[in-house]
């Protein structure tokens, strides 16, 4: 499905490619945590399945030894979601090698089928844990080369999955894909995408959080699904076309779905959707999911770095010019 090109690799080795690509959320995100919760968790609390998946795509011509740092990878003390006790257990795992990323089932909506395809190179389970409370874990190392060797996703290929396997508390965390184990150093030409994203909103409601997934030639509309957005604002869309079309939004343990036409000019481009929170009403503690699929209701992949730069708007491609929404 994910059918992008060298031209695309290019634009993203090139000047636009800032080393911010590492971290996920991404810097270019500035979304707080990602969440998942234990698997007798609430979905009115923000999480639809328990599960998380994240891809990392490391450069063919990349050799050194690779790390996959987890921050607060346990569950419970400060940074997370308590309800009643802490009983959450976290399962992580990374995989790779044949069929991590290609499998159908592991760019998925649902967790079903073979969505933990591949080759199971490392896992560890936390529950409460006042040592990593906080702290970073790294897994690895791990050597590029066991990656599913996928060049037209960006080179060697890693699955990371973290499932809530009891437990209904909310786990926040957030990745470093790093070059050593004790510290955040970046793995050149290297970055994240994902398929489906749950993450913690911020509570300062200056904030505005982004997702930018990219457009391919393929793609002539976008559906997007969000997943428990308690009202929280609005979602829009700025493009090289767009200038603030609204996505829907959903309330309280409840699904939103929009479609969105997708202009010739927007095609091999990133989309810039934003999301603005409620300066009305103050919502705290919002975990949110969001997916968007093309026509043919295939997943279309985010990046920890927005393809081709953050896209702006520009006035002579647009229909008419449309008054911005803040
Ligand atoms: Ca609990
Ligand atoms: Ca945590
Ligand atoms: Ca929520």
């Amino acid at each position: 499905m994910l059918k992008f090109k060298l031209t695309i690799l290019l634009v993203l080795l090139s000047e636009n490619f800032v080393s911010y690509a590492q971290p996920v959320p991404g810097v270019d995100e500035n979304i707080p945590h990602l969440v998942t919760f234990g698997s007798k968790g609430e979905t009115g609390w923000g999480d639809d399945n328990f599960c998380q998946i994240i891809f990392f795509a490391v450069p063919t011509d990349y050799s050194k030894p690779i790390y996959l740092r987890v921050h607060d990878p346990d569950t419970g003390g400060t940074m997370d979601e308590e309800k009643g006790d802490w009983d959450t257990n976290m399962m992580y795992s990374i995989f790779g090698g044949k069929g991590a990323c290609s499998n159908k089932d592991a760019q998925q909506v649902n967790i079903e089928g073979n969505y933990d395809s591949g080759t199971l190179l490392t896992t560890k389970t936390f529950g409460e844990d006042d040592e990593l409370d906080g702290k970073w874990y790294a897994f690895g190392p791990i050597n590029p080369s066991e990656g599913e060797f996928l060049p037209d996703y960006g080179g060697y290929i890693f699955k990371f999955m973290a499932e809530g396997i009891s437990g209904d508390d909310g786990n926040l965390y957030h990745l470093y894909l790093s070059s050593e184990a004790d510290k955040n150093i970046n793995v050149e030409g290297a970055f994240a995408f994902y398929f489906k994203y749950k993450f913690r909103m911020h509570d300062n409601q200056k904030e505005v959080s982004h997702i930018y997934p990219f457009i391919d030639d393929r793609v002539v509309s976008i559906k997007q699904t969000n997943f428990d957005w308690d009202n929280d604002g609005i979602i829009r869309i700025i493009s090289i076309a767009k200038n603030g079309e609204l996505m829907s939004v959903s309330g309280d343990d409840d699904w939103a779905q929009s479609t969105h036409k997708i202009t010739k000019e927007e095609k091999n481009t990133s989309l810039d959707i934003q999301m603005i929170k409620n300066r009305v009403t103050h919502v705290k503690n919002n975990n949110v999911v969001i997916y968007l699929e093309n026509q043919y209701g295939e997943l279309l992949p985010f990046y920890s770095v927005p393809i081709g730069g953050i896209p702006k708007y520009k006035y002579s491609i647009g229909l008419k010019p449309q008054k911005r929404n803040n």
